[in-house]
Order: structure tokens, then C-alpha cells, then sequence
């Protein structure tokens, strides 16, 4: 299919979640989770591995697949995005030229800077319930959305 797979990773610690400002990219200048596109080869999960390393400097250990999800936007293909949570890493969250890291207390995260969809699944994730989410996008508008919890990946 002429879908594209892409990952993110949430690294939550100490009542905090690891979130990136995103600089460049889909969604740049948007507060995210580090991720990005599955490459030729890679399984989903190596793939967030290293996109987390490539962009925050940091390995996550033992990331769990929580949910997928589905994205039908206007302006380029469907994303099927596999979202990673884990528990801890190791090195230090640093400053690349695709991201800032932001530690964010898990009561203060800043939606209003997130992507519309983000809202509906994240509080999910931050209780540890696994998830499939579809949306619709036209432009960074959500005009449709569908959830699903309780799966058993
Ligand atoms: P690479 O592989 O480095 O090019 P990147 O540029 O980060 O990856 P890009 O720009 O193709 O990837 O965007 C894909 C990323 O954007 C994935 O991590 C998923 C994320 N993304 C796209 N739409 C989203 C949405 N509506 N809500 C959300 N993340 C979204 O939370």
C-alpha cells in the first residue's frame, strides 16, 4: 500500500514524560514524541529505537508497543504510526538538530501545542492502556476521529 509507517516513543519517569519540540519534519515546531518514518528493513520497534537515539541522544529500555495509529491527512499518504511507551533510558536527553528535548510533568502537558489527536490518546498511554486511534486530518484540522482501547497486541 501507499502507506507510509512511522513510529513514536514516550519515555515516562518520576511522574514525567519525555516530550521533543520537533524542528524540522511533518509537525515541526509542534511538541511530540521523538519517532519518525520506518526504514526499508527495520521492524517497528528498531525503528523507534533509533529514531529516539538519532534525535534525543538517549536509548529507551524495554519500550512496549501500546498503540497504533491511523492518519488520513489531506496534504501527503496515510500514516500508520506504532507508538512505543517505556520506563527508562540511557544518556542524557540532548539537543540535536531535529529536536529539543522537553521533560514535562505528567498533569501540565501542553496539548494546546500538540497535535489535535493527541488529546484523545496520550492520557491512554500515560495509564498504561493500549490503544488504536483513526483520524482524519484536513491540513493540522481533525475533522473525524475513532478510538479503540483494550487491545491485545
Ligand atoms: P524521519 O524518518 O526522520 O524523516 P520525521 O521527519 O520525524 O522522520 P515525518 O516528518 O515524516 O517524520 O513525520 C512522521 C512523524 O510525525 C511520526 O513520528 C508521526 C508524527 N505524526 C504525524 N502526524 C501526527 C499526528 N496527527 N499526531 C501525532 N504525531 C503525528 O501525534
Amino acid at each position: 500500500s501507499g502507506e507510509m509507517l512511522a513510529t513514536l516513543m514516550f519515555i515516562v519517569r518520576d511522574g514525567q514524560i519525555l516530550l521533543i519540540e520537533k524542528k524540522r519534519g511533518l509537525g515541526a515546531g509542534k511538541i511530540n514524541g521523538p519517532g519518525g518514518k520506518i526504514d526499508p528493513g527495520e521492524t517497528p520497534l528498531q525503528a523507534v529505537i533509533r529514531e529516539t537515539q538519532e534525535e534525543l541522544m538517549i536509548t529507551p529500555l524495554e519500550p512496549r508497543k501500546i498503540g497504533e495509529l491511523r492518519f488520513v491527512m489531506s496534504m501527503c499518504p496515510d500514516i500508520l504510526c506504532h507508538v512505543y511507551r517505556a520506563d527508562s533510558f540511557e544518556g542524557t536527553p540532548t539537543e540535536t538538530d531535529e529536536a529539543t528535548p522537553v521533560w514535562t510533568a505528567l498533569d501540565a502537558i501542553p496539548y494546546e501545542r500538540m497535535w489535535e489527536d493527541d488529546r484523545h490518546w496520550l492520557p491512554l498511554l500515560i495509564e498504561d492502556k493500549t490503544f488504536i486511534g483513526n483520524f482524519i486530518f484536513e491540513e493540522e484540522e481533525m475533522k473525524w476521529k475513532e478510538m479503540i482501547t483494550g487491545v491485545q497486541w
